[in-house]
């Protein structure tokens, strides 16, 4: 039942009363919100209670940061905000950093944090977690609310909802005071204030002028190309999308989280020729992908000396002309577009010139195949590749499963030996390649899609938010963690010659953080070969047991930065 109200005795006569604690929870269910990701304290620990007694799904974490990540990238999965619940200014300002992620990211997320007495907070009188969150939150989320009355929190949640989904997803702060959880009301009229959220993301209908000037371009191209990003991903229209590519003939390339969205073993993907596509090619299609640093910002070195076309799909308007000149824009949902672009090109459109398809996986196979050796290695210590080889292997056989991946090496090597095959599958750092999401991500993707989880991590990486494993042991998720340990941050083999501390980016030689593991009653398990490594892994996948695999890699193996040590500002100086 949605009427979580009590009777009350009201002096005199019986009056059915509800409160804040309770509308909230209305509200929520209301709107179909189920799972809640936080940390408990004053003034939500009884919000938390309450919402499990509600049959609200409540996951409590170790530390903030790590359920909001898990509430992003739930939001993300599902097209419904992820909800993170924290506590008044620290807990808050732990969550922040995941509501930022998730508005740069465009994953509808809601945080929704306690907060202090506002008379006291507003007039800087030293109340208990006293700050003003909603001031703080406002620059970095797409919307603010706060609900200073009971009455309001209907529309107080059902705003924050909107805001999260419609047009391009984003973060949403909802700050609830700790005085309103209390606030008494007539049972009936507080129903009666809920609103249901109808049509949260509304289709975003693209004008049928725009999809003939993007086609007339795509038509002219002798060389065209097709990017597919995160935002394609997100809209959840693979089918149509697949159909798209294939009927354009068009060579495509998948940004880190739309990897498998179309499989990247497709005779169309471009994957393993990036280099050479991104400079040869004359026209391209940008579908959900942001022409940001991840794309060089679509000029320079990088995109060559051919002179290109660009043509771009995205639910903001405000992305055109954001870097480069867009000589088609199409405005509207990534789904209502491709299906509109997929109309228009009727049934004799002619595929891309089957020339520059054929040099492209010409180029794909060699990289492909020079690749391949170097992944069959067992050697010990293992470097990335040997270690990868292994995985991929596991990948292939399990696509199912979701793929949780973090670090710098571990990442940008990851990214380009391991296929996907199925949407949604690869989860990562994303637009900031921020560390920390590991944990949250996979304790929410668990969750969100019941499937096995496989997250491969970076040591460095792992540490941001290593403790919850401790939650992961406790609500038994079927979670692999790989910890490609080279004792440090990019190498374990810096050195600081001018004391006996360490050198900045190397940590504790030889750590065995599975140990860390068995702590919580969880599998253990050192691999010092890729065969040690696929046996694990498989066995951890097999039982769905919690698991964490301290997997041994040669401290030498790995290059500053992974792939993108470029981006290091340099001293002219000369070097001490
Ligand atoms: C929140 C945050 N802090 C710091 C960084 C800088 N940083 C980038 S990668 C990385 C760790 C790389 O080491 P590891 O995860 O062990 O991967 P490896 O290259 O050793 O395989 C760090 C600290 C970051 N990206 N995000
Ligand atoms: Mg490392």
């Amino acid at each position: 039942m949605l009427n979580t109200a009590a009777k009350t005795e009201a002096p005199g006569s019986e009056q059915e009363l509800t409160d804040g604690f309770h509308l909230v929870i209305d509200a929520l269910k209301l709107n179909g919100i189920n799972t809640i990701y936080g940390v408990p304290g004053i003034p939500i620990t009884d919000l938390g209670r309450m919402m499990q007694a509600e049959g609200i799904r409540v996951l409590s974490f170790r530390h903030e940061q790590n359920a909001g990540y898990a509430a992003s990238i739930a939001g993300y999965l599902t097209k419904k905000p992820g909800i993170c619940l924290t506590v008044s200014a620290p807990g808050f300002l732990n969550g922040l950093t995941a509501l930022a992620h998730a508005t740069t990211n465009c994953f509808p997320m809601i945080l929704i944090s306690g907060s202090s007495e506002r008379e006291i907070v507003d007039l800087q009188q030293g109340d208990y977690e006293e700050m003003d969150q909603l001031a703080i939150a406002k620059p970095l989320c797409k919307a603010a609310f706060r609900v200073l009355h009971a009455a309001d929190i209907g529309i107080g949640v059902a705003r924050a909802i909107r805001a999260a989904v419609s047009g391009r997803p984003g973060g949403v702060y909802l700050d609830l005071p700790a005085k309103l959880f209390g606030q008494v009301m007539d049972a009936a009229a507080g129903q009666k204030s809920l609103v249901k959220v109808i049509d949260a993301a509304p289709a975003q209908i693209p004008a049928p002028s725009a999809v003939k000037r993007a086609l007339d371009v795509l038509k002219s191209a002798k060389r065209p190309l097709i990017i597919l990003g995160k935002g394609a991903a997100y809209a959840q229209a693979d089918e149509d999308i697949r159909k798209f590519v294939e009927k354009s003939g068009v060579p495509f390339l998948q940004m880190s989280m739309a990897k498998g969205l179309l499989p990247d073993t497709h005779a169309q993907s471009a994957g393993a020729a990036r280099s050479t596509v991104l400079k040869d090619a004359d026209v391209v299609m940008l579908i959900g992908a942001r022409l940001n640093w991840l794309l060089s910002h679509g000029k320079g070195k990088t995109w060559g000396e051919a002179p290109k076309k660009f043509i771009q799909i995205d639910i903001e308007p405000k992305e055109m002309d954001s870097n480069v000149e867009i000589v088609a824009p199409v405005v509207g949902d990534i789904g209502s577009c491709v299906s509109a672009l997929l109309e228009a090109m009727g049934g004799n459109w002619s595929p891309a010139p089957a020339d520059w398809l054929a040099t492209v996986a010409r180029k794909r196979d060699e990289n492909v195949a020079k690749m391949a050796p170097k992944l069959m290695s067992n050697a010990s210590p293992m470097d990335y590749h040997g270690a990868l080889g292994a995985l991929r292997t596991i990948v292939k056989e399990r696509p199912d499963a979701i793929f949780v991946n973090e670090g710098a090496n571990t990442l940008d090597l990851a990214r380009g030996v391991i296929d996907m095959y199925k949407p949604r599958k690869r989860l990562d750092v994303g637009t900031w390649g921020v560390m920390g999401i590991g944990m949250g991500y996979s304790i929410a993707a668990a969750i969100e899609t019941g499937k096995p989880v496989l997250a491969v991590e970076g040591d460095s990486a792992f540490g941001f938010s290593g403790m919850e494993i401790e939650t992961i042991c406790r609500y038994k998720l079927p979670i692999c963690i790989v910890i490609f340990n080279n004792d440090g941050i990019y190498r374990g083999t810096d050195v600081n010659a001018a004391s006996a501390d360490p050198a900045t980016t190397v940590f504790v030689k030889g750590s065995r953080y599975d140990k860390m593991m068995e702590a919580f009653g969880g599998v253990g398990i050192n691999a010092t070969s890729p065969d040690e490594l696929k046996r694990a892994v498989n066995e951890a996948m097999d039982s769905g047991k919690p698991t964490l695999i301290n997997a041994v890699i040669d401290p030498a193996a790995g290059s500053e930065s992974g792939r993108i040590g470029n981006l290091n500002p340099q001293s002219v100086l000369k070097k001490k």
